[in-house]
């Protein structure tokens, strides 16, 4: 199998435009998985404001740079769980700055089935003349959390040879958020996490973001703060406790095997 490459892509600001991520999943990528029972853990990542989730919940969609994606890939059908808290995080930006970000997140996410542009190919933005096509006049990006949506790249090329841009799709599967707003889990912790049962083989786009609606209020001092995030996924069903009794019963059965097969000529001595 393949171990999955991490690019992070990232522009130096473009003419007026503040220096922007692109949607990309540089340090977040949890990994390839079977229906193993396995854990993947993402420290140090960040979003910048406390909204960008819940701001692509209303009619004219969301800003994808206010979220961060997270991907990964399912080789059969098996149980995601999904995990976002908040966390004060390192986190070091496409010029080599490190900074803290605080405590205070909000989390929610949404699960898509999958995959943003990546390298060789240009990713995908907000911006993108094929994005800002696809999608109705004043809409404050493409990002939406409650249903699929697509968003695409600038032309390229690859060796000389022209790519012309093309959209990616996620394919929405499900949300939870943080709060107490209707639909939230109900207890504002600075964390969230939601159980997907079975889902099906294939590459997988999370994107995660703030819940605190009206913290995009421009008078908000906090707008721009960028808010730690430590995401963690657990893939593959968990041995049940019948299953657990009979492996054991069968380790058990092992040792009895093996203590009388050595009882007539012990092995060497050995720690
Ligand atoms: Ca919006
Ligand atoms: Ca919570």
């Amino acid at each position: 199998m393949k171990k999955t490459l991490h690019y992070a892509f990232f522009v130096a600001g473009m003419a007026s435009l503040p220096a922007m991520a692109h949607v990309g999943y540089g340090g977040r990528d949890f990994g390839t998985f079977d229906n193993t029972y396995a854990a993947s853990t993402r420290l140090d990542q960040a979003v910048t404001g406390n909204y960008g989730w819940i701001d692509g919940t209303d009619a004219d969609y969301g800003d994808s740079h206010k979220l961060r994606p997270y991907r990964f890939t399912l080789l059969e059908p098996t149980d995601v769980t999904l995990e976002f808290a908040q966390a004060t995080s390192q986190v070091t930006d496409h010029l080599g700055n490190v900074s803290m970000s605080q405590v205070g997140l909000m989390p929610a996410f949404s699960l898509y089935q999958g995959l943003a542009h990546m390298a060789p190919v240009k990713a995908d933005h907000d911006s993108a003349e094929i994005s800002l096509a696809n999608r109705p006049d004043n809409t404050e990006g493409s990002f939406r959390a409650l249903t699929d949506w697509s968003i695409g790249n600038d032309p390229g090329d690859l060796n000389g040879i022209p790519i012309p841009p093309s959209l990616s799709f996620f394919k929405y599967i499900g949300h939870a958020y943080d709060g107490t707003g209707f639909g939230s889990d109900g207890a504002p912790d600075g964390k969230v996490s939601h159980t997907f049962s079975n889902l099906a083989a294939g590459d997988y786009s999370v994107f995660v973001g703030g819940a605190d609606y009206f913290s995009q209020d421009i008078t908000n001092p906090n707008l721009l703060t960028k808010y730690g995030v430590t995401g963690t996924l657990v893939a593959g069903v968990v041995p049940e406790p019948q299953t657990y009794a009979m492996l054991l019963a069968g380790l058990a059965l092992m040792g009895v095997i093996i203590r009388r097969r050595y009882s007539g000529a012990p092995p060497a001595e050995s720690a």
